[in-house]
């Protein structure tokens, strides 16, 4: 019996367009785009900096010629939309569910956050309307103003749903810094609850991972950038999320549904650890946070977050499943990404225009996890992402 071939969604790939790039092209302090001379190539390309922990990279560059080049090279993978359907096709991709990559409008002034949210929300919707094809189709997520006043972000949020505004929006992305004081911020609670009235998931992504100093002394010149991306980055979205969780905000909007960026940093690892730390609280048994009726971290697990399936490992995302249901209920909630255009071939041999290890290693390990050609391996792959987001031919 021949059957159609099941999708394969990337929920979790980036670009910068062209009004962000010359944004970051302008500014002097990080995030910033700046080009070096080097000394293999008369026209090299531009360095993205980003983080925090590539400031010293970046000072030293800018005082010693000869010192390493810090950053990334802001290749045309994170700003071409054609590049960005080559990889989709390299790749098997068929739709891709695209987001502003960090460090989104954290940075901007609220005077102008709110006018540059919507042109980059509108420069994503005609990406999406441009390049979708029969046999490719893109959406996004969209970008929130959130250092403007919140009566702009819920504009914004109304304007994202708004009817034929923005067809292909089916959520939003955002960082762990909300209005400057976190996730479990009170003042949120409005723009949570837009969100959830408006249908909009959010896909909560890290950027600021932890204090350089937790890296120490060697990491800027000896270790690249491992610290902070394999460690910080989840460790980050792991907090952000428990702060949520203690602050009672997934109570408060039952509506809210949260898509975690690498299978949820550390939480499904650390689950059982965060519950057995608030039964074990005295503080919060006195208040009465512990009552029957309290919904431990593993139900709010499986009713209100998806994760998403960028973890390079059979052994994260078999615990991400677990975590999340376990079996087919598990499986339900997870969705495939690739995180393009970040780890890309490198080196010397690197072809980034073939086919990337990151993305092997991340769909190797949704087989291996749930089995070659399962349905709960093809429901990670495309079906989970096709369902909640509403990716309808
Ligand atoms: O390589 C990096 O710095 C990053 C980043 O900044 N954001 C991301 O999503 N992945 C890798």
């Amino acid at each position: 019996e021949s059957r159609t071939k099941p999708k394969v969604v990337d929920i979790h790939t980036h670009m910068y367009p062209p009004e962000y790039i010359s944004i970051l092209s302008s500014r002097t302090e990080i995030p910033l785009v700046r080009t070096f001379p080097s000394p293999s190539s008369p026209d090299p390309d531009p360095r993205l900096i980003l983080l925090e922990a590539e400031l010293p990279a970046l000072e030293k560059a800018l005082q010693d010629p000869s010192a390493p080049i810090p950053g990334r090279p802001l290749t045309k993978h994170f700003t071409s939309l054609p590049q960005k359907m080559h990889f989709m096709s390299t790749h098997g991709i068929d739709i891709s569910v695209l987001s502003l990559a960090n460090p989104w409008l954290d940075f901007l002034p609220a005077s102008e956050a709110g006018a540059i949210a919507e042109r980059i929300n509108a420069s994503f919707e005609e990406m999406c309307s441009s390049s979708s094809s029969k046999e490719q189709k893109l959406y996004f997520f969209a970008t929130l103003p959130l250092t403007s006043p919140t009566e702009t972000i819920l504009s914004c949020i109304a304007h994202l749903s708004s009817s034929g505004s923005l067809p292909h929006c089916r959520g939003v992305i955002l960082g762990t810094s909300g209005l400057g004081s976190g996730l479990d911020d009170p003042a949120l609670l409005p723009i949570f609850h837009a969100l959830a009235a408006h249908n909009l998931p959010v896909f909560l992504h890290p950027h600021y991972g932890l204090p350089s100093a937790v890296y120490g002394p060697r990491a800027g010149e000896e270790y690249g950038h491992v610290l902070p991306l394999a460690l910080g980055f989840p460790m980050e979205t792991t907090i952000a999320l428990v702060r949520m969780y203690l602050a009672g905000v997934f109570d408060a909007v039952p509506g809210l549904r949260m898509i975690l960026a690498h299978s949820g940093g550390t939480l499904p690892f650390l689950a059982g650890r965060i519950e057995s730390c608030v039964l074990h609280d005295e503080r919060l048994v006195k208040e009465g946070k512990t009552a029957a009726r309290r919904r431990s971290v593993w139900e709010v697990l499986r009713s209100q977050v998806y994760l998403d399936a960028v973890v390079y490992s059979e052994v994260g995302l078999k615990a991400a499943v677990d975590a999340s249901g376990g079996g087919r209920e598990g499986a339900e909630r997870l969705m495939f990404g690739t995180d393009h255009p970040f780890f890309p071939p490198v080196g010397e041999e690197g072809d980034r225009d073939g086919e990337w290890e990151s993305v092997r290693l991340n769909v190797e390990a949704v087989k291996r996890a749930l089995g070659e050609q399962s349905e709960e391996a093809e429901l990670v792959m495309g079906g989970n992402a096709m369902r909640v987001l509403r990716l309808f031919d």
